[in-house]
């Protein structure tokens, strides 16, 4: 008799515990965020980690009565472990959300996972056009390539006062889309495409490169590499005497990234280039990030992956408010869908149809400002749709 009682408690127990799993399961949001924390594009892991815990920091971990939990892994930017990783996260885990994504491969290898799993999948930095067109669960709150590449092809040829380019690019997708777009503008606007060049996207050697562009004399070179590699490519341009053989360097923002910029030395000076984001970006909002960033992460300046991944985590955070918690993967992706709201970048806007973000394109000059480099904006394109998905 006493023996039953016994058992019939410790059954309720057990009842009682897994309840509380199942409660506490519900409870919690997941986001599974895979970045490139260790290898070639660790800075860009670093900066979007450092961002996303920073939203959390200031916008409290309960939404919509949910407990939200962020599961960092680090995908070494070998799409391979990226998508192993998206799978674990979305069998193992059931994370509610993806996020992350150091570059294209990482994203394209993972949109497969986030169309069968039905999982919303925000790509906070991969830039490359079609990525978006992978999968009908991706959001982008970087930018694209064309974007850039196409605000800085108009400027070249009419202000710029440009008349021939060597365009030089990273071998894969967002390289790709860089040269392309860049060259078919530029054209369109009169110049004329001396060369493009394309170098490997890992480990690359920019001196051979360089020294045809040198032979090949053009007014200026443009150039897209992947964050972290920009810094390379100035002291290599500065040591082949290219400034002073009158070719300017100009660029997407990615050559210019904050996270370097300011370790480039003065050769870096008067650098043009086209982005969405710049750390001296002078609006208020941008002025407390800024300072926000740095104070948590002993001084380092956010790029334009930090603002990817700030701006990735409101877009998770207000969609999860307006499903008041009881969202599955559809009912999040139509909340995600549309959002319009102030970024430290300035104004941007997810669109609908597209999935992809809209934003303010700015030329910006490398000048030395309170002590430091800084990307200056002198010119802004508003409210640019992404070129590449009208083709
Ligand atoms: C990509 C595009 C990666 C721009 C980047 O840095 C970047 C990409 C890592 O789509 O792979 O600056």
């Amino acid at each position: 008799m006493k023996k039953r009682v016994f058992l019939s408690a410790s059954a309720l127990a057990v009842m009682a515990l897994s309840s509380a799993a199942v409660l506490a399961q519900d409870n919690t949001f997941k986001i599974g965020l895979i970045l490139p924390m260790t290898g070639q594009q660790a800075s860009t892991g670093r900066q979007i980690e450092a961002a996303a815990k920073l939203y959390m920091a200031q916008n409290g971990d309960t939404v919509a009565g949910k407990k939200i939990q962020l599961i960092v892994k680090d995908d070494t930017s070998i799409p391979d472990v990226t998508k192993r990783m998206a799978q674990e996260l979305v069998v193992n885990d059931k994370v509610n959300v993806l996020a992350g994504f150091g570059i294209t491969p990482s994203a394209l290898a993972t949109a497969p996972i986030a169309t069968q799993s039905k999982t919303p999948t925000v790509v906070m930095a991969a830039a490359t056009s079609s990525i978006t067109q992978a999968s009908p669960y991706i959001v982008r709150t970087s930018f694209t390539l064309p974007q850039a590449s196409v605000s800085m092809a108009d400027w070249a040829a009419s202000k710029g006062g440009m008349k021939k380019v060597v365009t030089l690019v990273s071998d894969y997708g967002p390289g790709i889309d860089a040269e392309k777009f860049f060259k078919d503008r530029f054209i369109f606007n009169g110049g004329t495409i001396v060369e493009s060049l394309r170098v490997p996207m890992r480990n690359p050697d920019f001196a051979p490169f360089l020294q045809k562009v040198r032979d090949a004399k053009p007014d200026a070179l443009f150039v897209f590499v992947p964050s972290g590699a920009g810094a390379a490519v100035m002291k290599q341009f500065l040591e082949r005497g290219m400034d002073k053989a009158g070719i300017k360097l100009i660029g997407t923002g990615d050559i210019t990234d904050d996270d370097q910029l300011n370790d480039m030395g003065d050769g870096a000076l008067g650098v043009v280039t086209a982005h969405h984001y710049a750390a001296a970006h002078p609006s208020a909002m941008n002025k407390k990030f800024v300072e926000a960033f740095k104070k948590a992460n002993k001084g380092m300046r956010p790029n334009f992956m930090a603002v990817g991944g700030y701006d990735g985590m409101r877009v998770i955070y207000e969609a999860l408010k307006a499903t008041k918690g009881q969202g599955g993967g559809d009912a999040l992706l139509a909340a995600m869908k549309g959002q319009t709201f102030e970024s430290p970048r300035g104004p941007m806007f997810i669109d609908a149809q597209t999935r992809d973000v809209v934003q303010n394109i700015y030329l910006r000059k490398v000048e030395r400002q309170g002590g430091e480099l800084h990307n200056v904006e002198f010119d802004v394109i508003k409210d640019v749709k992404d070129p590449g998905k009208s083709k």
